[in-house]
């Protein structure tokens, strides 16, 4: 069981995990468990004050360190009474090191997890200094807070406990655990208006369409992320055939561009 503990002033927006698909069967099946935290409700006005201008001025807001520890002191309390290890405790935040698949499977090592969600400009930076143990992007980009974030994470942690994915689709099969993309995929009809189903995989024959998956991903990693293809080289992921391919379509790809 992998306990979530999640601090947010919008918990509404979880049953996006609640409510639908492999994390809401999990959350049922009790392989995960999701507990949600409103720092309005560890605030002492009665206007339940979450956030303040920022000293030294400039745009937006600033989220107040007391009711985000008010709301990490109830957790930490609640964890203890459950005789559970407290794991790190993270803030969803654009300043944060990136996530990847290392870090999930890094984090899936913890029964607990506290995820601070931050909203407005910023967070008091002494919160930060003072109770978070690192703080986490999900890219470059900027969305408007931290709760799809903390939801993106979540979903890839709990679709890594063992027996919520089924055999079939186990996480062991998930792309970034090959290092390569994808193949592409295709179902009925076999001609959707002329456009046509590859003949290899209506073949039957399996060690070519096997071949041909293995050669479909090598080309798209190779075109959209020549990074992943180096990944895969240093750790020595590639077969020698795959290196023929590579070479092969990386000389055709050279030809094509003169032509
Ligand atoms: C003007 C400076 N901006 C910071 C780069 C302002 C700002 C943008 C977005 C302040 C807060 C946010 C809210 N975003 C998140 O909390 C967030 C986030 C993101 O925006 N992109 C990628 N990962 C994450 S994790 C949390």
């Amino acid at each position: 069981m992998m306990r979530f503990d999640t601090i947010t002033i919008f918990p509404e927006m979880f049953s996006a995990l609640t409510e639908f698909g492999v994390t809401s069967r999990a959350l049922k099946m009790q392989k995960a468990q999701l507990s949600l935290w409103n720092p309005r409700d560890y605030t002492t006005d009665t206007r339940r004050t979450v956030d303040d201008r920022a000293y030294g001025g400039g745009p937006g807001m600033v989220m107040m360190v007391a009711p985000l520890e008010g709301a990490l002191d109830a957790i930490k309390q609640d964890v203890a009474v459950h005789h559970l290890i407290a794991g790190p405790t993270i803030l969803l935040s654009p300043q944060g090191r990136l996530l990847n698949q290392a870090l999930v499977d890094e984090l899936g090592g913890h029964s607990q997890i506290t995820l601070v969600c931050g909203r407005y400009e910023a967070v008091d930076q002494r919160f930060i200094e003072r109770r978070v143990d690192f703080e986490l992007s999900l890219g470059d980009f900027v969305v408007s807070g931290g709760e799809i974030p903390a939801m993106m994470l979540m979903d890839s942690l709990i679709r890594q406990i063992p027996g919520v994915l089924g055999d079939e689709q186990s996480a062991e099969q998930d792309s970034f655990k090959n290092g390569l993309l994808d193949c592409p995929h295709y179902t009925r009809p076999e001609n959707y208006e002329n456009f046509f189903v590859p003949d290899v995989l209506l073949g039957g024959h399996h060690a070519k369409i096997t071949d041909w998956r293995r050669q479909q991903a090598l080309m798209a990693t190779q075109t959209r992320r020549p990074d992943l293809i180096e990944k895969a080289r240093r750790n020595q992921w590639l077969s020698p055939s795959d290196e023929e391919f590579l070479r092969e379509f990386e000389e055709n790809s050279v030809k094509n561009k003169l032509s």
